[in-house]
């Protein structure tokens, strides 16, 4: 049995299309990050980080549970159990781990940074609103170079990179971009949002923000 801790965020939003996409039951848990809930003591005593999401496996290897904080490392270890969405070697497989990392190391941060500096920041800081705006908007270049010359994000077939691609392309509103200039993400965003699985996954996370 799988539990999942998250909240209709980018990087929560991950793990469940990656268990619809793999035809995997899981149950989710709600942590409101609104309001603090990753802070808690509770749920810092099974994520000190103190983030969602979280993975509970509670049949894990050698049958023990086993708990997994990090989207990436999250859909690494699913991909890896179940034979899904992750080429077994060589190149192709290279490159999955090349455009998740990309993304987790630059696409996710320029964008959250640039979010919260224009939406959250008790201040305006021009110089900050600058710097993580033109980052964003190099890393969607490069990646919009890459989907000109790919169907999906690490080749020919649907993986785990896009599933991560996709978090923060769905929640790009939080950083005040969209995907008018980048018409390769625009064509690669449309065909994987129209997947069931990932619809699914996305109802499944806006359910648990309770309405305002
Ligand atoms: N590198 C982590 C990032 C997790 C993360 O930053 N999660 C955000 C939601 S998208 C969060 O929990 N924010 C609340 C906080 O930082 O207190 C991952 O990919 O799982």
């Amino acid at each position: 049995m799988y539990k999942v801790y998250a909240f209709a965020t980018p990087n929560s939003v991950r793990v469940p299309i990656a268990l619809e996409e793999m035809g995997l039951p899981y149950e989710l848990k709600p942590v409101n990050v609104r309001k603090g809930e990753q802070k808690q003591p509770d749920y810092l005593a099974i994520n000190p980080n103190g983030k969602v999401p979280l993975l509970v496996d509670t049949e894990g290897p050698g049958g023990e549970p086993l708990t997994l904080s990090e989207s990436g490392a999250i859909l690494i270890y699913l991909a890896e159990k179940t034979g899904q969405l992750l080429p077994r070697d060589g190149a192709e497989r290279a490159r999955v781990f090349e455009q998740m990392f990309f993304h987790l190391t630059g696409i996710g941060p320029a964008l959250g940074q640039v979010g919260f500096f224009k939406r959250q920041a008790s201040e305006q800081i021009p110089i900050a609103i600058n710097r993580f705006q033109t980052e964003s908007e190099r890393v969607f270049a490069v990646l919009d170079g890459v989907l000109a010359k790919r169907r999906f994000a690490a080749g020919d077939a649907f993986s785990i990179a896009d599933i991560v691609h996709f978090g923060w392309l769905w929640r790009r509103d939080f950083a005040g971009l969209d995907l008018n200039n980048w018409p390769n993400i625009a064509r690669w965003y449309e065909m994987i949002e129209a997947r069931p699985n990932v619809q699914a996954g996305i109802a499944k996370v806006t359910a648990l923000v309770p309405p305002t």
